[in-house]
């Protein structure tokens, strides 16, 4: 289907960031290519400001339903909504094909995408891709998951622009057509599975995005896990260019991503392109590595000049809040981490420093979550843990439990908020090692969300480090 197909009757599903742009999408083309909007908001769904904005630009608004009627040539899905809940199928009963919003916007304008996905790295992986391929001096915006639907990045896009897109696996699984010039698969481990009951559904919406590549794409698949590498053999399979990667390994074949003696190097089509040092880049950890590697071939790929990959990948600086440096003082590291908020994104954010480095800094709002493999983890990997907030005194004992199971050396420490975690972490961190805030929780107790956490922390060492200046 081309840009230019009549569309027909659309429903779409979903009043959140989705549903709100394809609505004002499609309400755009009116009279033209669309002959009515529907949306239904979902059983939660209550009008205000919101419904009567969309009412005025066109469309027609259901609230507080599930229970889709009418008859529609076409359904758009919010990503959130599963394709086996009765919403989904109320809709689906009644249209005659139903997309998710990614697959819309790639049959409105089909040229130049990046797909990429994962269970961790994404985020990253997206921001540098269009980081590199803008150092190439390309245009390239980032879109998808990462927060800007594509559709509402449609009517502003000029020709030539790239569109990065960081695609979830409720995103992919609602592809059909979807057909990038390169798609990117990170990593798959256990997660979403109240959205797709089962790893095998979750993995298979993820290679979604190489179903209907061809001979003129490229495949960048890892092959350090062991459901990617089962993808990566079904695109060689398919006889797909697949860009092997890894971190652990150096895989042969003419395409393949990986560090050879702390170095990133990409292979294509057997021309292979010397990088730089990972401990160049300002993102940290085996794991961003991986995602630096996998945004080079991206770049590469799509004829980024070598030398501007390189300053690109020196310059990209990390998302804020995410394994952030803050700064250093009297030879100590500050690292921000505030949207570690669940126990899964602190254990990876600890590979990223040396074992028995790190003071890390735990808690904030009590989720209530298990804390066997943090405590673990953190007695493994971590010198010393002070721990503060609501949620301190259960992790404190949780780290001392472990400690004793396993005999490490850890110091825990008990602080009531933040302020006075960060002076404790202050007076035990040794010169050579890291203080890393990376709570596992949310900050709801202390602030209003992770952001102002993560500035706080950051103002913290700005007046340490100007402490230190006089
Ligand atoms: N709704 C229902 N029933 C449901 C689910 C949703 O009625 O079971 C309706 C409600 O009206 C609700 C609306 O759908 O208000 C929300 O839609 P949504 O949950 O699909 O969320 P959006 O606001 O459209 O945001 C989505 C992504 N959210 C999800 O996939 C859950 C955003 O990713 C994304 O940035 C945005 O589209 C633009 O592409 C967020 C996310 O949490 C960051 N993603 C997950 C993740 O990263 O782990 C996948």
């Amino acid at each position: 289907m081309g840009s230019q197909a009549h569309l027909g009757n659309v429903v779409v599903l979903g009043l959140g960031r989705t549903g709100e742009a394809v609505a004002r999408y499609l309400a755009g083309l009116l009279g033209s290519r669309v002959d009515s909007v529907t949306l239904y908001g979902g059983a939660d769904s209550e009008r205000g400001p919101r419904v009567e904005g969309l009412e005025a630009a066109g469309v027609l608004v259901v609230t507080g339903t599930e229970d889709v009627t009418g008859s529609y040539d076409l359904a758009v899905a919010s990503p959130g909504i599963p394709v086996d809940a009765p919403f989904f199928r109320s809709a689906a009963a009644c249209s005659a094909e139903v997309v998710g919003e990614p697959e819309l916007a790639f049959r409105e304008s089909p040229e130049r995408w990046v797909a990429i996905t994962g269970t961790n790295g994404k985020t990253t992986t997206t921001s540098l891709a269009t980081h590199l391929l803008r150092a190439g001096g390309l245009a390239a915006e980032s879109v998808g998951n990462i927060g800007t639907p594509p559709v509402e990045a449609l009517d502003a896009r000029a020709d030539g622009t790239w569109f990065v897109a960081e695609l979830s696996s409720f995103q992919l699984a609602t592809t059909r057509l979807f057909r990038p010039r390169v798609a990117v698969l990170l990593n798959v481990t256990p997660d979403h599975l109240e959205w797709h009951h089962t790893m095998e559904a979750y993995a298979a919406a993820k290679e979604r995005a190489f179903a209907n590549l061809g001979a003129g794409e490229l495949a960048v698949v890892s092959v350090d896990d062991e459901w990617c590498r089962a993808v990566a053999q079904r695109c060689e399979g398919r006889g797909l260019r697949t860009c092997r990667l890894s971190v652990t390994s150096e895989p042969d074949g003419p395409c393949a991503a990986f560090l050879r003696d702390g170095e990133l190097v990409v292979r294509l089509d057997g021309v292979e392109h010397a990088l730089v040092a990972a401990s160049d880049l300002k993102i940290f950890g085996l794991h961003n590595a991986e995602n630096a590697l996998a945004a080079s071939a991206v770049a590469l790929e799509l004829g980024v000049a070598e030398k501007d990959v390189r300053s690109g990948l020196v310059s990209f600086a990390p998302i804020e809040h995410r394994i952030e440096p803050a700064g250093e003082v009297g030879g100590v590291r500050y690292v921000n981490d505030s949207k570690a908020t669940n126990t899964d994104s602190v254990e990876k954010a600890l590979t990223a420093f040396e074992r028995g480095s790190i003071v890390v800094l735990l808690g904030g709002h009590d989720k209530m979550t298990d804390l066997s493999s943090l405590a673990a983890a953190v007695c493994e990997r971590c010198r010393a843990a002070v721990c503060f907030g609501a949620a301190g005194e259960r992790i404190a004992a949780a780290l001392e439990a472990a400690r004793s199971e396993t005999g490490a050396a850890l110091e825990v420490v008990r602080a009531p908020h933040l302020r006075e975690a960060f002076d404790a972490a202050v007076a035990t961190a040794r010169p050579g090692e890291t203080v890393l805030l990376s709570p596992a929780c949310s900050s709801f107790d202390e602030f209003s969300n992770m952001a102002e956490r993560g500035r706080l922390f950051k103002d913290l060492v700005r007046a340490l480090a100007a402490g230190e200046g006089r």
